[in-house]
């Protein structure tokens, strides 16, 4: 008898300790302040508005751009980060068969490399893609600081000439 109370108890314990885990997962989406590279107007990729950075690619010039500056309002050093996750919201155009695709990493050493590329091969009207990064390195809260993390996009083509519209690139992370 007494041991059934003591498992009852135990179990209260364990699905309470699970329910505070799930309250306290917090996931925030942030947009970048600050880019370079060779994409047309790459500050317009900062909000969800209909205004697009714009990169115009042949098979033989692609076009980078890199997105920084993300900056994380509740998360602390000691933060565990499980998901780190790009969103593009993006399409293109192009003249004939085929068409533009992008490719896109992420750096965590402030451009010194950058981790595996993803493939998106986004349509001709304007979607969001996610790219789950989360596996790309064992994240920490610092390998997110604007100081170190960076978002690398790259338009290209292997046929005809094209163009990769983004009109925002947030970054959502999930961390307890
Ligand atoms: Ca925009």
């Amino acid at each position: 008898m007494k041991n059934k109370k003591l498992e009852i108890w135990l179990t209260v314990l364990v699905v309470f300790a699970l329910f505070a885990v799930l309250v306290y997962a917090t996931t925030e989406t942030k947009s970048p302040k600050s880019c370079s590279g060779t994409w047309s107007s790459c500050n317009l990729a900062y909000y969800n508005d209909g205004a697009y950075a714009q990169a115009n690619v042949t098979n033989v010039t692609n076009k980078t751009s890199m997105w920084m500056n993300y900056t994380w309002s509740n998360m602390t050093n000691t933060s565990n980060i499980t998901n780190v996750t790009v969103i593009l919201d993006a399409y293109h155009s192009h003249v004939g068969p085929g068409g533009p695709f992008l490719e896109v990493s992420v750096s965590w050493n402030n451009g010194l490399t950058y981790g595996p590329v993803h493939l998106v091969g986004v349509g001709d009207s304007a979607s969001f893609y996610d790219v789950d990064v989360t596996g790309d390195t064992t994240w920490t809260p610092v390998k997110l600081l604007p100081a170190n993390f960076k978002v690398k996009v790259t338009c290209l083509t292997t046929t005809s000439p094209g163009n990769c519209y983004l009109d925002w690139l947030p970054v959502e992370v999930t961390f307890t």
